[in-house]
């Protein structure tokens, strides 16, 4: 309120799967691996989580398990729109955040919408407190 000089702060979560690989680190370009992700938006963090199917350490943990992959703090990060030659996939977004850079996609066109604006939402919300 104006009484206080607190804003009110939207709540802004959500959770899917999607297909996620990073392109660059440290600002320098890397290979593609792109993976699909049980992925979490969390009081403005995003994480990545891996599938437990893709364990490569040999099945030391339990099939049902989630384990934490990339997890990227969304103050000060960027979301857009992927040009045509950064994928040959559709629904294509890059994430940026110091010099890292992820592609997010996911064929369904909503999912990939709805994912574009909380991301988006939350790096504003962010960028005003
Ligand atoms: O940007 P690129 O190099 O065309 O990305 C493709 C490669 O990562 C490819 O793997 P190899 O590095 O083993 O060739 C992937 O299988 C493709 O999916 C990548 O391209 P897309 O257009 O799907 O992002």
């Amino acid at each position: 309120s104006l009484e206080t000089g607190q804003r009110h702060v939207q709540s802004l979560e959500k959770a899917g799967i999607l297909n996620k690989t990073k392109v660059s680190e440290n600002g320098k370009k890397i290979r593609k691996n792109w993976t699909q992700s049980w992925t979490v938006l969390h009081e403005g963090v995003l994480i990545f989580h891996k599938d437990s199917k893709s364990n490569s350490t040999g099945g030391s943990y339990k099939s049902n398990q989630i384990v934490q992959d990339v997890k990227v703090d969304l103050r000060g990060a960027t979301i857009g729109i992927a040009s045509k030659d950064k994928s040959s996939k559709k629904n294509v977004l890059e994430l940026k955040k110091n010099g890292v850079e992820f592609l997010i996609q996911y064929d369904t066109e909503s999912i990939i919408q709805d994912w574009y604006k909380v991301l988006g939402d939350t790096i504003q919300q962010l960028e005003q407190k």
